[in-house]
């Protein structure tokens, strides 16, 4: 069984929020459900195959695993004590949204989503399944993070203005924190023993996957980030940078694991955008804001969040889900 925690760790002891539909007489035409906040999942009767800050994969059969995201919050690298509704959705239905928008390019790892397709065996979790699982093929995993990057942002930032170069390639001098780059540029890394990922130049790749392989992964990804950022900017987001995963299965190279999420990417409001220091974040900017105001010591335990915050930044990812799909969040 894997474990990707890391520092976000879940203590498997604590007990689970279930999801069930929680009635609540609204007015006196309906009666809506409200959702509970997930922050952790349990089916006992499944293998969990891998866990992450956010997300949990479990093993169904050889052939198939399933996704589940939960509400789960991650901040200067903890995961927090409060949940932020709808989170999970957004996260699942976003990456459901660029699977199909990108299939034109590239195959992927879905199967479905509809909890209704799922096997038998699974049935009787469709309450805390829907909305915010799918299940996916199993892949065989190429061990390196894709990242294409648009902007100078994050650990490039940093590479830059030691070396005047990110992952290997020279960049043009007189860069601005957060200034766009000429074209967008692949800066693979690997998940290193700390945790934390570490830049690799393209050589170094090579030496890992092969050079046939490398390029392959390299050109996809840099057609799959310009494809969707180009239609993400013509919305008012900015994709500054991206991570993507790939795995082999029968249909061959495919895009699995989340894509152009706002937790697998940095998203930035286009509106707000001011080259020469770091951005605003599209999603955790009143977290982030509210952590340095507390001066939490970024050491665990992470704090709580303040109900409104939570609410604040719940509104954000669901309007960065409108904003991208031009559809409403499924319940
Ligand atoms: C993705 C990860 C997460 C922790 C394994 N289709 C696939 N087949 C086999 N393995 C994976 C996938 Cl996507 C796979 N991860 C990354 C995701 C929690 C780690 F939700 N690990």
């Amino acid at each position: 069984m894997l474990n990707f925690c890391g520092f976000g760790r879940v203590d498997k002891n604590v007990p689970v929020a279930r999801i069930r539909d929680c009635p609540f007489t609204i007015n006196f035409m309906s009666a809506e459900t409200i959702q509970p906040v997930v922050l952790q999942t349990d089916f006992p009767d499944l293998e969990v195959w891998a866990s992450g800050k956010v997300r949990d994969i479990y093993r169904v059969d050889n052939e198939r695993l399933l996704f589940v995201a939960t509400d789960r919050i991650s901040a200067f690298d903890y995961v927090l004590a409060t949940g932020i509704p709808e989170k999970g959705k957004v996260l699942t239905q976003l990456s459901i949204f660029w699977f199909d928008f990108l299939k034109n390019v590239v195959e992927n790892h879905m199967i479905t989503a509809e909890v209704k397709q799922y096997p038998p065996a699974l049935q009787h979790y469709s309450a805390e399944l829907r909305g915010r699982s799918m299940l996916v093929t199993r892949a065989e995993m190429v061990p390196i993070e894709c990242v294409v990057r648009g902007y100078i942002s994050g650990s490039a930032w940093k590479e830059y203005q030691q070396s005047g170069s990110v992952c290997g390639i020279k960049l043009p001098s007189g860069l601005r924190e957060s200034d766009k780059l000429p074209e967008p540029i692949f800066t693979p890394a690997t998940k290193a023993a700390s945790g934390h990922d570490e830049n690799i130049s393209f050589a170094d790749m090579i030496k890992r996957a092969g050079r046939e392989e490398s390029e392959r992964l390299r050109d996809l990804s840099i057609r799959i980030y310009t494809q969707a950022a180009n239609y993400a900017a013509e919305r008012g987001i900015i994709i500054a940078d991206t991570k993507f995963e790939f795995g082999h299965t029968a249909k061959g190279l495919v895009l699995a694991d989340e894509v152009l999420t706002p937790d697998s990417s940095r998203f930035w409001p286009a509106d707000r955008y001011t080259p020469g220091k770091a951005q605003e974040s599209f999603d955790k900017q009143y977290v982030r804001d509210y952590l340095e105001k507390v001066r939490w010591n970024k050491q665990p335990p992470a704090p709580a969040l303040p109900e409104e915050i939570a609410r604040k930044t719940s509104e954000k990812y669901v309007e960065a889900y409108r904003r991208l799909t031009g559809a409403e969040l499924k319940p």
